[in-house]
């Protein structure tokens, strides 16, 4: 690589002393765990309430199915709503709700209390008890947050379902889990119109031999069609239960939810995570890694409760710090793109979790339309789900973070449970785009194929070598499935495969370069996807850029690039191609130059705003198209293939 594609490895940005002088993360943090790391955890759990204390802090006997807290028993919804409200904080906002047609809500924690309690009931009275499963089909509205936490409650195991999932999405999930009831809305509100949602619930839900009841909030005020003695309202049922409800403790490894993620094959795996060990992670990262005061924060997780970020960061983390945050139902563009920043401006929000993809939407809307607001709130800035370009983190600093704002760049997955691989704020020097490294009580490698260890500069796997509190538990139903996918690859040494590729550069910092299927091998040489994005996206022209590896006879495999101008840029064809091609040659290596390039006007997406690599793919070398299921517009390659 030449020394331009590294300049910003160079580019360190040390905390303020301003910022660390009041920094929830000191230096003994590392220090503590490095000194026992089982110590350590054992010390970060105490930041809940117990029934039971544990009498051991692990047991690995089982591996790779860990035992966090062994024999320790809790309440979860206990520790995310009633402790907050008997230490007197009952007043507080937990929730300021913006539903997206303009309505709003405020929750304090006493209210989510009352929510809570008058759910438990309910589930209850329905006869459900504790280990059945309960799915969750709805829009980002308190309701969806409290059935959560009244599920916790009663050691209901809950399935979130993401409320822009089809049907069959929602069936195959129901039936996999055998949900007994699921929980769902009339309709939601998408960009100024009720989409009804019930009609698919009803879809999945029929004929579907485990389920009981469906309950519905009426939400976008719809006609919904209805089946006596299944189907029950929420606000003639929940709304009318009594607010009194006592929790009971449950044991530690109390399954807390599912969640299906998609693998590598064509079915979602459901990731099962449990009590004690997972929110006792939930907490320290949200804690440490967002450097949350309770009481002064307004914190404000864009994400949705269908992913796990929503289960992490908008749920579990926040609330069981006495948080209080922004729930925002509906898209950044509704009504306008100021939509976000209006919030931010209107609720004094000052810690910011967004996705990547996101902040480059913004800047393809251009920064006139955040810098119409009073952003000065904004203290500190996350970053989730895909690794963040310079670029864009640069951007996002400058323009959301008034050049001043530390931004955390948080490596985890569903798997994981919560946050693993970040920066410390106040403690951490960031580099733009870098994980920069794994949080104290966390151990991960860089690996090659013979598991050798790698040191600086080194390029390769990223492994988990040692089990960490929030980790998965298992897969529903598939326990070989699980020690397959994530365990088989490093079975000798015990590692967990992550699937992610990463390298530490001269200095030591982490740099997570994508999944290992996105990583391109040209002529023996490995490029990351996200290295040659970056480098595209670094041209004033581009907006956004998605790259794929499609097979080469001559190089093995061969860069293809599909590029989103920026709004203004003007498409001068075969010349702007050549521009955009000598551009990744500058910025990383002429090896590193696209062999195609397309200029399109869309890119295809996940509806959790993932670009589609593998569709990409098949794109690139002409074959037919894959499954397109899970593409929030599956026509975006009518156009793409218009090229
Ligand atoms: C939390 C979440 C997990 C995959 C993961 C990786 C990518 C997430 C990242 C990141 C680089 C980051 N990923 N955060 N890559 N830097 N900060 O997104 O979970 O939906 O399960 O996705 O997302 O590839 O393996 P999930």
């Amino acid at each position: 690589m030449t020394s331009a594609a590294q300049d910003h490895e160079q580019q360190v940005f040390p905390p303020s002393a301003e910022f660390a002088a009041t920094a929830n993360a000191g230096p003994e943090l590392q220090a503590a765990a490095d000194a026992d790391r089982l110590a350590f955890w054992d010390t970060q759990a105490q930041r809940l309430d117990w029934a039971t204390p544990w009498s051991e802090v692990l047991d690995w006997s089982d591996a790779p199915v860990a035992k966090w807290f062994v024999g320790g028993t809790l309440n979860v919804a206990y520790n995310c709503v009633d402790r907050h409200v008997l230490a007197g904080n009952g007043d507080r906002v937990a929730i300021h709700f913006e539903g997206e047609p303009g309505d709003t809500r405020s929750l304090t924690y006493n209210d989510l209390l009352a929510e809570v309690s008058r759910a438990a009931n309910t589930f209850t009275d329905l006869g459900l008890v504790p280990g059945d499963r309960v799915a969750i089909y709805m829009p980002m509205i308190p309701e969806a947050i409290v059935s959560m936490l009244a599920c916790a409650r009663l050691g209901l195991t809950h399935s979130v379902v993401f409320a822009g999932f089809s049907s069959a999405a929602l069936r195959s999930r129901v039936d996999d889990a055998e949900a007994k009831l699921v929980i769902t809305v009339d309709g939601q509100w998408r960009r100024g119109q009720a989409a009804p949602l019930k009609p698919a619930a009803d879809e999945a839900v029929h004929g579907a031999a485990s389920v009981e009841h469906v309950l519905v909030v009426k939400r976008a005020g719809i006609d919904v069609d209805w089946t006596e003695g299944r189907d029950l309202w929420w606000h003639e049922t929940v709304e009318k239960a009594s607010p009194e409800h006592t929790p009971q403790a449950f044991d530690a490894e109390h399954p807390l939810y599912i969640l299906y993620t998609s693998g590598t094959t064509g079915k979602p795996k459901g990731i099962i995570h449990t009590s004690g060990g997972y929110l006792t992670q939930a907490s320290y990262t949200h804690h440490y890694v967002f450097d949350h005061k309770p009481g002064e924060d307004v914190y404000w997780c864009t994400a949705d409760i269908g992913w796990v970020t929503g289960h992490t960061y908008i749920v579990y983390g926040p609330l069981s710090n006495g948080a209080t945050q922004v729930v925002y139902e509906g898209t950044p563009n509704a009504p306008t793109e100021h939509r976000h920043f209006e919030i931010i401006e209107k609720y004094g929000v000052s810690i910011y979790y967004t996705a990547p993809t996101l902040i480059r939407t913004f800047m393809k809307w251009g920064r006139e339309i955040p810098d119409a607001h009073d952003l000065s709130s904004i203290r500190l800035l996350g970053s989730v789900g895909e690794p963040i370009n310079p670029e864009a983190w640069r951007w996002y600093r400058e323009v959301i973070g008034a050049g001043s704002a530390p931004i955390v760049d948080t490596w985890w997955q569903t798997e994981t449970g919560a946050i693993m691989i970040s920066p410390l704020p106040g403690i951490t020097a960031t580099k733009p785009g870098a994980a920069m490294a794994p949080l104290p009580g966390i151990s991960a490698k860089i690996v090659d194929d013979e598991a050798n260890s790698l040191g600086k500069g080194g390029n390769g796997y990223l492994v988990l070598d040692e089990p960490w509190p929030a980790m998965l538990r298992g897969i529903w139903g598939d326990p070989q499935r699980y020690r397959e996918t994530y365990w088989s690859r490093y079975e000798d040494q015990g590692w967990y495969f992550a699937g992610d590729g990463a390298r530490y550069d001269e200095d030591g910092a982490l740099w997570v370069l994508g999944r290992v299927d996105d990583v391109m091998n040209i002529s023996g040489h490995r490029i990351s996807t996200s290295e040659v994005e970056s480098a595209l996206v670094s041209h004033p022209k581009v907006a956004e850029a998605a790259v794929v590896g499609a097979a080469d006879e001559t190089t093995g495999q061969g860069i293809v690039a599909f590029v989103i101008l920026r709004e203004g840029a003007e498409n001068t064809g075969d010349a702007l191609v050549k521009e955009l091609r000598d551009h990744v040659a500058v910025e990383i290596s002429p090896i590193a130059k696209p062999r195609q390039l397309m200029v399109v006007p869309e890119l295809p997406k996940t509806r959790s705003g993932k670009i589609m690599r593998r569709l990409l793919r098949d794109v690139a070398e002409g074959r037919e198209l894959g499954d397109t299921s899970t593409l929030v517009d599956p026509k975006v390659f009518d156009a793409i293939r218009g090229k």
